[in-house]
């Protein structure tokens, strides 16, 4: 095949959802070239589930959305409980973003539409101390990611509980995740279990392997 042909055939497939490749050939360069080329020629396009990248360190924890809520504690007045349907009746933010990993930015990469609760309001009800520093974020599989609390203020800095107008896939975060754009794609933990604000300068898991914990994308 051509590399245009070739292009288009893959452009066909990875619409259709119907992408099933062998790993091999997915983590080859061939493939990683005409991955790169369709986004050169499609930077903006939303990316099919189907083909959205998964990067964690364990099995994919199924956790349900009932009975599901999120402990908001530590250096805090008010520490509570917040359930999803809580989550749900805020006030949320819908914003087109680009999730990516620091280990293959151009190849592991999707343009998402999230929706969710700007954690600056979540973290208004908690209430941090004025010597609060940090958001640590714990999920259910052991994984857990820390944020400045400066980060964690953005106005656009997200628990989401939609991708693309769904509810989040369970590989990507279901029932509630966080959205960090403009940071790495280890920032924006998955199942999120729980929001630890802390006065000492914790890290998480990549973090504390000497990922930049301020992790603006290059
Ligand atoms: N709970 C949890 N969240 C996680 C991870 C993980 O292993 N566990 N991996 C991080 C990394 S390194 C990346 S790049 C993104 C990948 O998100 P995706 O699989 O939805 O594309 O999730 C981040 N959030
Ligand atoms: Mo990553």
């Amino acid at each position: 095949m051509s590399l245009t042909s070739r292009r288009n055939f893959l452009k066909l497939l990875l619409s259709s959802g119907a992408l099933a490749i062998s790993g091999s050939y997915v983590s080859s360069p061939q493939f990683k070239r005409v991955i790169h080329s369709i986004y050169s020629s499609q930077p903006n396009a939303l990316t099919p589930e189907a083909s959205w990248y998964r990067v964690q360190i364990g099995p994919t924890p199924h956790v349900a959305t009932s009975n599901y809520s999120i402990e908001v504690f530590g250096d805090v007045k008010n520490p509570f409980s917040l359930s999803y349907s809580e989550l749900l009746s805020m006030k949320s933010v819908t914003l087109k973003d680009t999730i990516q990993c620091v280990s293959d930015p151009n190849f592991l990469r999707a343009n998402v539409v999230w929706t969710g609760v700007p954690l600056k309001d979540v973290l208004a009800l908690a209430e941090p101390s004025n010597e609060a520093i940090k958001v640590m974020f714990m999920s259910h599989d052991g994984y857990m990611t820390d944020i400045p609390m400066w980060k964690a203020l953005e106005p656009d800095t997200l628990l989401a509980y939609m991708a693309d107008g769904n509810p989040l896939p369970a590989d990507h975060g279901s029932p509630v995740r966080a959205v960090v754009p403009r940071w790495w794609g280890y920032k924006y933990a998955k199942w999120i279990k729980r929001i630890w604000i802390v006065k000492e300068d914790y890290v998480g898991y990549w973090e504390s392997m000497g990922y930049p914990d301020i992790a603006r994308k290059g």
